[in-house]
């Protein structure tokens, strides 16, 4: 069953950083909605970073730091000539070293073209933050077979400092069964990029097998590990991965629920989903939340929901799970206001979520944001908001909706650099210069619907949407 969710509209009485607050009920929890950055370039993975930032890859090839108070975004890493980005292909998962204060390494998966060939590939390679940018780039593993479809790839690090990553089919769902390629797997890898000693096979890269493209990888409880997965037509899944076990795919889609599937199942040690999806909804990032910020919301799964080839399933869908985190009870629907949903994390802190939006159609049109859903109500050590004030960069904008004029208030650093007025489809509208740090700009003149205003400092670049009506 879809639950229907109550928008409601605040008016702004009080001077924070967005100009336009809706509020979503998850029971008797209220969520405030804020807008942390517009104008990505197809955000693919996005965590919430041990330095208390989001970081965020773009699938075109570059990483954002972006600071989850006042939306400033800088480029930690510009591949996009190095990570070729075609069809689903791209700079993709990514997972920062359990201990980042003392190893400061951030592991990425990534698909390329070998030199002088035509057949890409995808690698595993680790960089060093030195506070300002990524560097030394170490491959891990690499050669693996890739294509304009199906290069999965998420990563997690679990406790016992081993990496999981996924690895699609390729679109040849052949390759899946095939203990000899490392294509449409779950692989476990060292932090080296050796194989570890106690993998289910010796000498081998797989963890499980079967899979066909799984973008959503979590651990719960327990250390129980699950992924979301793409099916064909019909039945995505979600996924409880155990060491060993084979996912079906190609032979076996959704549950052993025919003659064939069983005997295929009961032969091949298949590990049937927790849940499936018909058609499918294009089931994507996962996490595991746990927070006493959104009590109803406990010991769930999270997944951002794509929409489905032609759309209309965009969400993201809360997944509660039963005590030992075996079986999925129940599934309640949100945010499905913002076209696809490819991603989501946790602001350990205080329990607010992040979703990172794809644009209304595939594979990846404007506008691409970070929208912050919190509970304002819980407090960390009794305080409600304890960085607002500290953020040194803003744009604010009133009135937010306008018709004919707005103020802009950019914060001091900003005057004697330039803005950027531009629409959700990428039009440059107009461009000025922040002489002082509070401009009017008559929006009158131009069509209804969303637009944002830009603007870049030596401390990075801000952005805030602008609704003309
Ligand atoms: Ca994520
Ligand atoms: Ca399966
Ligand atoms: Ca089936």
């Amino acid at each position: 069953m879809k639950k229907r969710f109550l928008f409601c509209l605040i008016i702004l009485l009080s001077p924070c950083l967005t100009s336009l607050a809706q509020t979503v009920q998850v029971g008797n929890t209220t969520l405030t909605q804020r807008e942390v950055a517009v104008e990505l370039n197809i955000p693919w993975e996005m965590l919430w970073g041990n330095d208390d930032h989001l970081w965020v890859t773009e699938r075109n090839g570059k990483v954002l730091r972006i600071n989850p108070q006042n939306g400033n975004q800088t480029v930690v890493l510009d591949y996009e000539s190095t990570a070729s980005a075609f069809g689903e292909s791209g700079m993709l998962g990514m997972a920062m070293h359990p201990d980042f204060d003392n190893t400061p390494l951030v592991y990425i998966v990534y698909t390329y073209l070998p030199a002088g060939t035509f057949l890409l590939k995808e690698k595993l390679v680790s960089f060093d933050w030195n506070g300002t940018e990524l560097l030394n780039e170490t491959v891990l593993l690499d050669d693996i077979d890739a294509g304009s479809i199906h290069n999965g790839s998420r990563i997690l690090i679990t406790p016992d400092l081993k990496i999981l990553m996924t690895t699609g089919d390729t679109g040849s769902g052949n390759l899946s069964q095939d203990d000899a390629e490392l294509s449409g797997k779950i692989l476990r890898i060292n932090l080296d990029g050796s194989i570890p000693d106690d993998n289910p096979t010796p000498n081998s890269y797989i963890y499980t097998l079967g899979h066909r493209n799984s973008q959503g990888l979590t651990i719960g409880l327990n250390n129980q590990i699950y992924s979301s997965e793409h099916g064909a037509q019909q039945h995505d899944e979600v996924n409880l991965i155990e060491a060993g076990r084979n996912y079906g795919w190609p032979n076996v889609e959704g549950m052993c629920d025919n003659t064939v599937e069983e005997n295929f199942c009961a032969a091949f040690n298949v590990k049937e989903p927790l849940k499936s999806w018909s058609p499918c909804p294009a089931v994507n990032d996962l996490v595991y939340y746990n927070h006493p910020a959104i009590p109803e919301w406990k010991n769930s799964l999270l997944m951002a929901v794509l929409g489905g080839l032609d759309g209309g399933f965009e969400r993201i869908s809360q997944l509660k799970l039963n005590d030992n985190g075996t079986e999925i009870l129940e599934e309640n629907q949100y945010f499905n206001e913002f076209g696809r949903l490819r991603d989501i994390c946790i602001n350990p802190h205080n329990g607010a979520v992040y979703i990172a939006t794809n644009g209304s159609n595939y594979p990846g049109a404007g506008p691409n944001r970070i929208i912050e859903y919190r509970n304002l109500n819980f407090l960390v050590n009794g305080i409600n908001n304890p960085s607002s004030n500290t953020a040194k960069q803003f744009i604010k904008i009133a009135p937010n909706p306008a018709s004919e004029k707005c103020q802009v208030h950019f914060s001091a650093n900003f005057v004697g650099q330039s803005y950027q007025l531009i629409s959700y489809t990428g039009q440059l509208i107009q461009t000025g210069s922040i002489e002082t740090d509070n401009l009017t700009i008559d929006v009158g003149h131009l069509a209804s619907g969303y637009y944002y205003v830009k603007a870049s400092n030596t401390m990075g670049t801000i952005t805030q949407s602008l609704l003309v009506k």
